[in-house]
């Protein structure tokens, strides 16, 4: 957790300026109220605490003084853990109780500022000696992920702070908790009700102006820690009760037109005279809404305190034991019948001599594939369930004709392959005995083959990433006009993108992960990279930019190619990616699985090999992205500290967030997928197209081949490129922001495209 405190000044600094810049570039404007508590802003905030119209903490505490052995008799001896401790005040009622008559207790206050956790530690500790203190300095998300650690506990979130979350973060931040807390824990919300509207907007409008003070320091903290310059007598507090969204809304209004430059981001934000920017929501809730809600997220409710007006309550929650996950088999099933249904469906328009004859020298014919898909989980399956298991001659004979090292693509047609029919019936035998031995299967944790289903999921996997491969070859047909049996129209663009790049600040990121249920062992181990300020585009490079750069002569002019770059350019004879073609008038068309349909500019360039992209890159006086740089961008939450799993949050890929799954057959135009943008605010990070990086495949510090050292070893140090992403044709079960995939610099078979970076 050490690692990525945003205690460390420039970080919280550049957290601070990439949040605003979130905010202002957002319609309707708002800025976020994590920024409202820097140390002025938490003393303005204890300060509103004290007002006569702020009824709220008043109420809290004393509920909490009146009922803390009530609660402790409730939850048990649990260790108390507080999100956002503050100055832990409120919080001493239940740690009395909790150490009632010198028993021991343990107290895990949670907070961003490590100066305030030391000074609250030291001075709890002497007035509870019976009371163990262990901080955690970060945010509320790098908490959750310790959470279990301290089970059985309490976990405390009070003050009505779950107000300030607007309704889709609250679903989604009671789903974390629940995530994180085991069976048994318990939660405890202090939360605000619904009430006479005038006591509520007399509460944030108070007399003495300290609310007002509080709004206008957000402003003030932009002077101090970002060097603008506001005039902080322009900006008015407004705080009124949104009766339809039961909360009240705060603003800041601008009386006056003003401009906040953010430098170190390219931004400037113009602010009209009148304009109101969103500050902070403060929502209140009902009780028979709330324990709905926290039901429907694992909880039930075990204790409701209020005070006789009810005007404020005390919920007490605990977690169900969760609700059973479908079972690994399950999963597994559903995972293989998935691949295995697609598989099936995009080779079913293709007739026997297609299926068979090769293609190109790059592809193999599409029966050497499916015979390998059989062969690989044939294989697999007898490494899991039966290791000691004796192949017979044809057993082996078969693993030798679909071994991917020994016989490399351009060799593949004149193996002795089955045919066709035979490979139809070897996919359905192997999975006939894959489906009877899961169906006897166990999962003991202490095999990693066979814990959470991982060999099942590779199986799947592999599968689906040879789906991909297929539709490569299908691509390179020179005589089919492809109709796939099913496809889908990609969303419609939102239009052009206000800024063509973003700005990525320096710092450290979590690079890969520890998943071992799903990751390849070439993603592990998740290790901390320090990234160098850097600007990457929005978007991927669309066919419109990548014409400018032919019609600039890019292919002709050689100091813009490296000197490998350039003899590929000279051999492969090429002056444009690999599917386009010009017509007599001059006008441009793509071939895309046998059709020719004019050249859409707004869609991202496709089949360009690493060459062709490094040129293209030079040419625009950029670069390619790293591939750290291009997973900090995918992944990195910079203000929750954390790596999201997609570029858009942990919510599974779906049609409106990324253009994945096989069902397009070609990229969408930028800015098709708004939903799907990364914290940074980068757009079609996954999908469209995979996108070449400047790296080289390598292993990260720590990798050790798992299961198979054929998957990435053997690939390490060979001069293959990396890329990431996925396309169009990737299935959603193999795109990830961890996911790496590579070729070879020359290659221009892959769905590929790139975007590009630059140093800052
Ligand atoms: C911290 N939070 C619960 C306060 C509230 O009432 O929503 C923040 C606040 N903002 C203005 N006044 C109080």
């Amino acid at each position: 957790m050490r690692r990525h405190d945003l205690g460390n000044r420039a970080l919280a600094r550049a957290a601070f300026a990439q949040s605003i810049a979130r905010g202002l570039g957002d319609s309707p404007r708002w800025l976020s109220c994590r920024y409202l508590y820097d140390a002025e802003g938490s003393a303005l905030f204890e300060d509103i605490t004290r007002q006569p119209e702020y009824y709220l903490t008043r109420t809290e505490d004393a509920l909490l003084a009146q009922h803390a052995s009530r609660l402790r008799a409730r939850a048990g001896a649990a260790t108390v853990v507080e999100l956002g401790s503050g100055s832990s005040t409120k919080t001493r009622h239940v740690l009395r109780a909790w150490t009632l008559d010198g028993q021991r207790a343990r107290y895990v206050p949670v907070d961003i500022s490590r100066d305030m956790l030391e000074a609250s530690c030291q001075t709890l500790e002497r007035e509870f000696p019976s009371l163990e203190v262990r901080a955690l300095a970060g945010t509320y998300e790098q908490a959750f992920a310790r959470l279990r650690e301290f089970s059985p506990l309490m976990l405390l979130f009070l003050g009505s702070s779950l107000g300030n979350f607007d309704r889709s973060d609250t679903a989604a931040f009671l789903e974390r908790i629940a995530d994180s807390l085991s069976a048994g824990d318990h939660l405890l919300l202090g939360l605000d009700l619904v009430k006479d509207p005038a006591v509520l907007e007399a509460a944030y409008n108070d007399a003495a102006g300290v609310s007002a003070a509080f709004t206008r320091n957000l402003f003030a903290r932009m002077n101090r820690e970002l060097g603008t310059e506001l005039d902080l007598d322009a900006i008015e507090h407004v705080a009124y009760w949104n009766e339809s969204r039961e909360r009240i809304d705060i603003f800041a209004r601008f009386t006056r037109e003003a401009v906040i430059e953010l430098p170190e981001l390219d931004r400037s934000f113009r602010l009209a005279a009148g304009e109101m920017v969103l500050t902070e929501v403060s929502r209140k809730f009902r009780i028979p809404e709330m324990t709905a809600a926290a039901a429907r997220h694992g909880f039930e409710a075990v204790e409701t305190i209020t005070d006789p007006d009810q005007a404020f309550a005390l919920l007490l929650l605990r977690r169900r034991p969760a609700t059973p996950v479908p079972s690994t088999r399950l999963v597994a099933q559903r995972l293989l019948g998935r691949a295995r249904a697609r598989t099936l469906e995009l080779v079913a328009p293709l007739t026997e001599e297609q299926l068979t004859r090769q293609h190109s020298i790059l592809m193999s014919p599409i029966v050497w594939d499916l015979g390998h898909i059989a062969n690989f989980e044939e294989q697999w399956i007898r490494r899991a369930h039966d290791p000691d298991g004796r192949r017979d001659d044809e057993a082996r004979r078969r693993d030798h004709l679909y071994d991917a090292v020994a016989h490399p693509r351009a060799t593949r047609a004149g193996l002795p392959l089955l045919a066709c029919s035979h490979c139809g019936r070897y996919l359905e035998e192997t999975r006939e005995q894959t489906l009877s031995a899961l169906a006897r299967a166990t999962f003991p944790a202490h095999d990693p083959l066979l814990a959470g289903g991982f060999v099942h999921a590779m199986l799947a996997q592999h599968e689906a990433q040879h789906s991909e491969t297929i539709l490569q070859t299908i691509q390179l047909m020179d005589d089919i006009t492809y109709e796939p049996p099913r496809r889908r129209e990609p969303p419609e663009s939102v239009g052009p993108l206000a800024a063509a790049e973003v700005m990525v600040p320096a710092g450290p990121f979590l690079m890969g992960t520890d998943d071992r249920r799903l990751a390849y062992d070439n993603e592990r181990p998740a290790h901390e990279v320090i990234v160098p300020r850097f600007r990457i585009d929005r978007c991927p490079t669309t066919n419109h930019d990548f014409l400018r750069f032919v019609e600039d002569g890019g292919y002709r002019r050689r100091e813009l190619w490296t000197a490998e770059g350039w003899r590929w350019r000279l051999d492969a004879n090429v002056a444009h990616p690999a599917q386009w073609l010009q017509s007599s008038d001059g006008t441009w068309h793509e071939r895309a699985f046998g059709r020719l349909v004019p050249l859409a500019l707004d869609q991202p360039v496709i089949h360009v090999c690493w060459y062709e992209a490094d040129a293209y890159a030079r040419w625009a006086g950029k670069r390619l992205p790293s591939e750290a740089e291009w997973e900090k961008a995918a992944a990195w939450d910079l203000e929750r500290g954390t790596a999201r799993r997609y570029p858009w949050g942990d919510a599974p890929p779906s049609p409106e967030l990324a253009n994945l799954d096989q069902r397009t057959f070609s990229p969408a135009a930028v800015g098709a997928y708004p939903l799907g943008a990364s914290y940074f605010g980068c757009h079609q990070l996954l999908g469209d197209v995979w996108e070449w990086t400047s790296s080289d495949f390598a292993p990260y510090p720590g990798f050790v081949a798992f299961p198979y050292a054929e998957y990435s070893e053997v690939h390490f140090g060979r001069g293959y490129k990396v890329l990431r992403g996925g396309s169009w044709a990737t299935q959603p079960l193999v795109a990830r922001n961890t996911f790496r995939n590579w070729d070879l610099p020359q290659r221009r078979q892959l769905f590929a495209g790139f975007r590009c970076a630059r140093d800052a």
